[in-house]
């Protein structure tokens, strides 16, 4: 069964589509435009995993047919497309967050209990609010320049500065090893580690960020990109390819990258 969102999908009997996804021996293709958006914490756990995947770039996205909108459930991307190994089933896993816990749980990435697993859940979703509140009061606020410098002195001199100062303390408390919870990668910990590039892109904002107000979350970034899975990543073509926001320049395209096939994404970008 090849998963398609409305108006096939059919919730009532879902063993077949777990089946896939719990499989051992799944495939991957991930549906996004050519940058790393949203997809930092997505794209490592792939790697950590050890992933069989192909990046899927839309066709059209802007145009008025808006096909490939379409062909995703909630009309916006990312999705994650899961294959069995003999590519005869799909199932489909829409929206950042969900596909994060869905890799992060496949990947060993979510703790070795239900305890663990819910600081986990709690450290990455404290600092995923952040990123979506400077998403929505600053960078797509639309407001006259002085209503969004009040909103970017906010962020400087009181959100980042409480996340960083909270989140120094859980570090802390955990021995100031690198992780938030025990003694390897997180999803807490890749989160904490994307928001942190974000912030370092903005010069005021990166003053917010340093080894004497941040040395636990410092810590943690080079603990990731230390990482050998990490590193062979970040020195693989794709990589390369992505650029960190779609108003960067665009880069040559990676030879492995593939366009969605826009109808529940069948191949998986995996066929020639
Ligand atoms: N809640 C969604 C938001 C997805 C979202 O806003 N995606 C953006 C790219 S990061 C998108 O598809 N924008 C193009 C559009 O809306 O047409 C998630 O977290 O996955």
């Amino acid at each position: 069964m090849v998963a398609t969102y409305p108006p096939t999908c059919n919730n009532a009997d879902t063993s077949a589509q777990a089946v896939v996804l719990d499989a051992s021996d799944s495939t991957f293709s991930l549906l996004y435009f050519d940058s790393i958006g949203v997809l930092g914490p997505t794209r490592n756990l792939l790697a950590l995993g050890k992933a069989q995947w192909t990046q899927l770039y839309p066709q059209d996205w802007e145009n008025s047919d808006n096909l490939d909108k379409h062909s995703t459930p909630f009309e916006v991307m990312p999705v994650l497309y899961v294959h069995s190994k003999d590519g005869s089933q799909t199932v489909a896993i829409a929206e950042s967050k969900t596909i994060e816990l869905y890799l992060a749980k496949k990947f060993n990435c979510l703790g070795k209990n239900s305890y663990e697993e819910a600081l986990i859940s709690a450290f990455t979703s404290s600092t995923a609010s952040l990123l979506d509140d400077f998403m929505s009061s600053v960078i797509n606020l639309k407001a006259s320049p002085e209503v969004k410098q009040e909103q970017v002195n906010h962020f400087l001199t009181v959100k980042i500065p409480n996340w960083v100062r909270i989140h120094e303390q859980h570090l802390r408390a955990n021995q100031s090893n690198g992780h938030y919870v025990g003694d390897t990668i997180t999803l807490a910990d890749l989160r904490a580690a994307a928001l942190i590039e974000v912030i370092q892109r903005f010069p005021h904002a990166a003053q917010c960020i340093t080894p004497e107000t941040a040395p636990g979350l410092l810590k943690v970034k080079e603990t990731i990109n230390h990482h050998p899975k990490i590193i062979e990543w970040r020195n693989s073509e794709l990589f390369k390819s992505l650029r960190s926001s779609r108003l960067s320049p665009q880069q040559p395209k990676a030879s492995e990258v593939k366009l969605n096939d826009r109808e529940g994404n069948k191949t998986g970008g995996l066929a020639a």
